[in-house]
């Protein structure tokens, strides 16, 4: 098991308090907390080496390009990907799956092709894909998502037919917790020959992740989900397919010759790599990628599945005032738990939360259809966990709720808090 107040400890802002009382995070959907060695890397080439990538012949470039790399076969190690040229640094989960819109996608997608999609997107897996079937005149299809929270397979044999050319699905949902079969979905694309990107914004943070044993033909994530820093993600691409691809922005950095007149591309992945890069973040990304690979991603895995059966148990407790959305089975359910209840509205819910420190997130979480047309609501509030969540923060959670229904069950009605 993690050691969580050791791990509490490399976290600065931990010891913060926020009104008076100890910050107690539990937004970590939205982006998580930063350990001290990433912030350190960050003021390391700041400081130390600050200079361009991949093109300087001094010292402190040569440096720079140095860490830059080694970040990226971190990053490569982390995630299963056989080779660094299968990586493109981005600047996070949007830009990976937009980049794939933009490039296979919008050359390899026609009239009357399908995109399967699901119904518990983020707005990022979604609006890409609008754009381009508008484009495109292709259709949008949604595998269903049932009254549990998981995804409804019995009707996947017509969703995924020899029209589809792309899957393109979260690995983990940021609304429900639901952790979806991508692999036995990707063995099924691939026999109608159809490729898969995954959405790993959720999964790479919390969970073991491999491309390759996945079997998946594109995969993007973001570094701040992750402990390492805003600005930067990464995109995996499988070799067949980056062979195929063309250019996404171009300028320098992508390229190898130049006339007035054309250009030729540079070598895998630079050629998607436009522009002076976020180095510092790359660098951040590697650091992250140091730390959770010291505690090990089963015993992140593990240390949140115990902390959300912990909390669904505690919360059991309430289960005539909220609604819990996202299923039961902890072994297809990461650390994300959204509730609603009619008597609260949820953004008043995270205002008084906030008031006792308790940092939740408020909304429809960016998947407004998920929320208002199949949960039904137009918000809920959302708890979510990392390495260094406890127990006890989800006591006072607990507690914290309990007091909110007191509060506003003797508002009047007719009047709320809020006004
Ligand atoms: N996909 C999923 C499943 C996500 O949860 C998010 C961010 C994204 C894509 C987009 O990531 P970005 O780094 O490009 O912004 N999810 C959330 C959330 O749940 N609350 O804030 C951001």
């Amino acid at each position: 098991m993690l050691d969580v107040a050791k791990i509490r400890r490399d976290f600065p802002i931990l010891s913060k308090l926020v009104y008076g009382k100890p910050l107690v995070y539990l937004d970590n959907a939205a982006t998580s907390q930063k350990p001290s060695s990433v912030i350190q890397a960050l003021v390391d080439y700041y400081e130390g080496y600050n200079a361009n990538v991949h093109r300087g012949v001094h010292a402190l470039s040569m440096e720079s390009t140095q860490r830059y790399e080694e970040a990226r076969e971190k990053v490569v190690r982390f995630i299963g990907a056989p080779d660094s040229e299968n990586l493109i640094f981005v600047r996070n989960t949007t830009e990976g799956i937009n980049l794939v819109a933009s490039t296979w996608a919008a050359a390899n997608i026609g009239p009357g092709d399908e995109i399967l999609l699901t119904e518990m997107e983020h707005h990022s897996n979604l609006v890409p894909w609008q754009r381009l079937a508008k484009d495109k005149d292709a259709r949008l299809r949604f595998i269903p998502v049932t009254d549990e929270g998981t995804l409804d397979l019995s009707n996947l044999d017509a969703l995924l037919n020899h029209r589809t050319k792309l899957v393109s699905m979260t690995h983990m949902s940021n609304v429900l917790g639901t952790i979806n079969p991508v692999k036995d979905i990707a063995q099924k694309a691939h026999a109608v020959g159809a490729l898969i990107l995954i959405d790993a914004a959720q999964s790479v943070p919390h969970m073991p992740v491999n491309v390759t044993d996945l079997g998946c033909d594109f995969l993007a994530f973001s570094s701040h989900k992750m402990l390492g820093p805003t600005g930067i993600g990464g995109l995996y691409v499988s070799s067949p397919v980056l062979e195929q691809m063309e250019p996404f922005l171009s300028g320098g950095e992508m390229v190898q010759e130049v006339t007035f007149d054309s250009a030729t591309w540079n070598d895998l992945p630079m050629r998607f790599e436009a522009g002076t890069p976020n180095i510092a973040g790359t660098i951040g990304l590697g650091a992250a990628v140091d730390y959770l690979e010291s505690l090990g991603m089963d015993q992140v895995r593990e240390h949140e599945t115990q902390l959300t059966g912990y909390a669904l148990d505690a919360l059991k407790e309430l289960s005539e005032d909220f609604n819990f959305y996202g299923p039961a089975d902890l072994s297809i359910r990461g650390g994300i738990i959204s509730f609603y209840s009619p008597d609260v509205h949820p953004h008043d819910l995270g205002t008084l939360l906030d008031q006792e420190g308790i940092a939740i997130r408020a909304g429809h979480h960016c998947a407004m259809p998920l929320t208002r047309d199949k949960l039904g609501v137009a918000a809920t509030a959302r708890a979510s966990f990392y390495i260094y969540n406890t127990e006890e923060e989800v006591d006072l959670l607990v507690s914290t709720l309990k007091k909110a229904l007191r509060y506003f069950s003797k508002t009047p009605t007719g009047t709320t808090r809020s006004g």
